[in-house]
């Protein structure tokens, strides 16, 4: 078997191989059957038969399939040794799971929902979770680990052709399980290089987004509206200076919706529960800088 390069080539090879080795056993079996029908049926063999056993027969029915799975174990484990051994040269990604969307982040802290890949240089994403447990999976290059809150996971892949993926959420998580569902880019390295650079650019100009934009690209629009209406939590539009009834620690109260208190419904969500909806909020202090937090409460301020 040549060297492996990609994790398509390790999950494909082994895969293959156990399918080709049941096939074969399958169409061994089913002639063998066929034949002891024929054979030994009972028109040819009217008187019965004392068969003694048969040592060679059954060495050779413990070796074959012995051999048989041992291969299967080797070239399996082969293949798990090279999908967890991360090549030194790769592109490291963060990558969050959220209900309900997948965010990744660069080594300059700039943040995306899609994930943009150069061609040609393995990728290493560190996953966790911000709330519930998801997994992150990536059919076209054949990984798939899960995102655990409070613990970090990691997979990596070779991207050697340009190209959209589909990147997919394969652990059901809650309602809006089925949309979690984002890109793979792959680009030219001399493209992604560009767009790169570009990026950490704008983040030098700091909040290049709008109130709208960061609602948006954090994915608080998942379980908030601006138009009024109820989805999983309250609708940001009316909200500041108005009435809202809370659960704190137990006890419901009233309190006034200000910059204070939206600011804490953000950072520490399950300090005060808004009554008639589920506590399912994960704080956001790594995925709201404070000056996001500004755009995002002046924003809100302004739907009246
Ligand atoms: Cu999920």
């Amino acid at each position: 078997m040549p060297a492996l390069q990609t994790s398509t080539q390790a999950v494909d090879n082994i895969f293959l191989f156990i399918v080709a080795i049941s096939v074969a056993l399958l169409a061994g079996i089913v002639i063998t059957m066929l034949w002891f029908v024929v054979r030994y049926s009972r028109t040819r063999n009217t008187e019965p038969e004392d068969i003694e056993g048969n040592l060679l027969l059954e060495i050779v029915w413990v070796v074959i399939p012995l051999i048989i799975v041992m291969a299967m174990f080797f070239y399996g484990w082969q293949g798990f040794r090279f999908l967890r051994t991360v090549p030194p040269n790769a592109l490291p990604v963060k990558a969050f799971g959220q209900m309900w969307q997948w965010s990744f982040q660069y080594e300059d802290g700039r943040t995306e929902n899609i994930l943009t890949v150069p061609q040609g240089r393995p990728v290493k994403l560190t996953i966790t979770s911000r709330d519930v447990v998801h997994s992150l999976f990536i059919p076209a290059f054949r990984v798939k680990e899960d995102a655990v809150p409070g613990m970090q996971t990691h997979l990596w892949f070779l991207p050697d052709t340009v190209g959209e993926y589909d990147l997919f959420c394969s652990e059901y998580c809650g309602t809006g399980h089925s949309s979690m569902i984002t890109k793979v880019k792959v680009i030219p390295a001399s493209d992604f290089d560009k767009w790169y650079a570009e990026g950490s650019a704008e983040r030098k100009g700091e909040a290049k987004e709008g109130g709208r934009e960061l609602l948006e690209k954090k994915g608080c629009l998942l379980c908030h509206t601006t138009d009024g209406t109820k989805k999983i939590g309250p609708t940001f539009r009316g909200l500041f200076g108005s009435r809202v009834t809370v659960v704190t620690a137990g006890k419901e109260h009233d309190i006034i919706a200000d910059e204070e208190y939206l600011h804490r419904s953000v950072m520490d969500p399950q300090a005060d529960i808004v009554k008639g909806y589920p506590p399912v909020m994960p704080p956001q202090k790594d995925n709201v800088s404070p000056k996001e937090l500004e755009e995002i409460i002046e924003y809100i301020k302004g739907l009246k």
